[in-house]
């Protein structure tokens, strides 16, 4: 396990800021209880401070502690407490109360559930939360999930939608265009087969270490949510946003089941509320610096360029409809999907 406090990455000015007024805003009642008889709630994500998940982690913790005066929350950005990818092991482990988890974390324990995480599969942040919030579909993939990996998603939230973003400026129309160009992904299997169903190389970095990779030319590109790019200020090192749009992509909030069922009915209220107010803000100013991400790029000095869209959802589509992974789809689903 890391420690959180192993200097690797800086705590910015803002994040203590945050923290300190939210202590200074907590009622009276919650700055009595002692320590030791405070429920703690640890997150790990590895966000940078400047992306809306952080932010709204910050808010979370603010609602959650000046609501339920026996809950403290604390909030390990930049993968400071667990790399990226390990947080289920560490709350299965009972070390990490939530971690901010992705359909690819999912697929890796419960593999037929990687037709969530093909490309080109939800059309936008309101199908996504039919998908994942609020569909028999929904009550399914959360009941195995519960079940199969012992943690409970308690809210999704939209993380962004998924584009290239290239070091060195290219002319890219299809897939094609991609090939023989190092691609940073994830480090898990789906994430790899998504770089290569791209028509690129993919080579699978922590999300904290892409500006470095990409600053020496470790990689050529990688694919991120326009916000984050921001968050991250990719741009930095960057020429070039090629808008393939390849994935809308969710982000859930996942709690240790041990921990959840732990918590009082009164606590539970408290943390599902600030888990909704979380998803809720970070979906609208994600949207929001969607709306207007190509001028914020363009802004930033990036050339910003549109394939042939019908080119790559069909070359995509039809590569995971091949693949090893569709064998072990459950039967109907992607028709269930598709329908909502
Ligand atoms: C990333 O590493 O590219 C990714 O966007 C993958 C997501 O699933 C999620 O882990 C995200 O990083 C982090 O939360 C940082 O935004």
């Amino acid at each position: 396990m890391k420690n959180s406090n192993d200097g690797k990455h800086s705590i910015s000015r803002r994040t203590l800021l945050t923290v300190s007024g939210a202590a200074l805003a907590a009622p009276a009642l919650s700055r009595l209880a002692y320590a030791q008889d405070k429920k703690v709630i640890r997150i790990s994500t590895p966000a940078a401070n400047e992306e809306w998940q952080a932010k709204g982690l910050m808010k979370f913790k603010e609602q959650v502690e000046a609501n339920a005066p026996s809950l403290e929350v604390q909030v390990h950005l930049n993968a400071t407490l667990f790399d990226q990818g390990t947080e289920i092991a560490a709350m299965q482990r009972g070390n990490l109360e939530v971690g901010m988890i992705s359909p690819q974390d999912v697929a890796s324990y419960i593999p037929e559930y990687s037709v969530f995480t093909a490309g080109y599969l939800l059309r936008d942040a309101d199908h996504l939360h039919k998908v994942y919030d609020d569909s028999d579909v929904a009550t399914e993939y959360r009941g195995r999930v519960s079940k199969e990996m012992d943690v409970t998603i308690l809210g999704s939230q939209y993380l962004g939608t998924r584009h290239v973003i290239l070091r060195k400026a290219k002319e890219i129309k299809t897939p094609a265009d991609l090939g023989g160009l190092k691609l940073r992904v994830p480090g898990s299997d789906t994430w790899q087969f998504l770089g290569r169903a791209l028509g690129a190389n993919p080579t699978p970095i922590a999300f904290d270490e892409v500006y470095l990779a990409l600053s020496t030319g470790t990689v050529d590109g990688l694919e991120n949510p326009i916000a984050d790019m921001i968050a991250a200020k990719f741009y930095e090192v960057s020429e070039q946003l090629v808008l393939t749009g390849h994935m809308v992509a969710p982000l859930f909030f996942a709690m240790s089941n041990s921990f959840w069922n732990g918590l009082t009915d009164d606590e539970k209220k408290v943390v599902g509320d600030a888990v909704a107010a979380q998803a809720k803000y970070v979906d609208d100013e994600t949207l929001g610096t969607e709306a207007d991400g190509r001028n914020l790029l363009e802004s930033k000095g990036l050339k910003v360029t549109t394939p042939d869209l019908d080119a790559f959802r069909t070359h995509v589509q039809g590569v995971y409809l091949e693949s090893d992974y569709a064998k072990d789809w459950p039967k109907g689903l992607l028709e269930r999907i598709n329908a909502l």
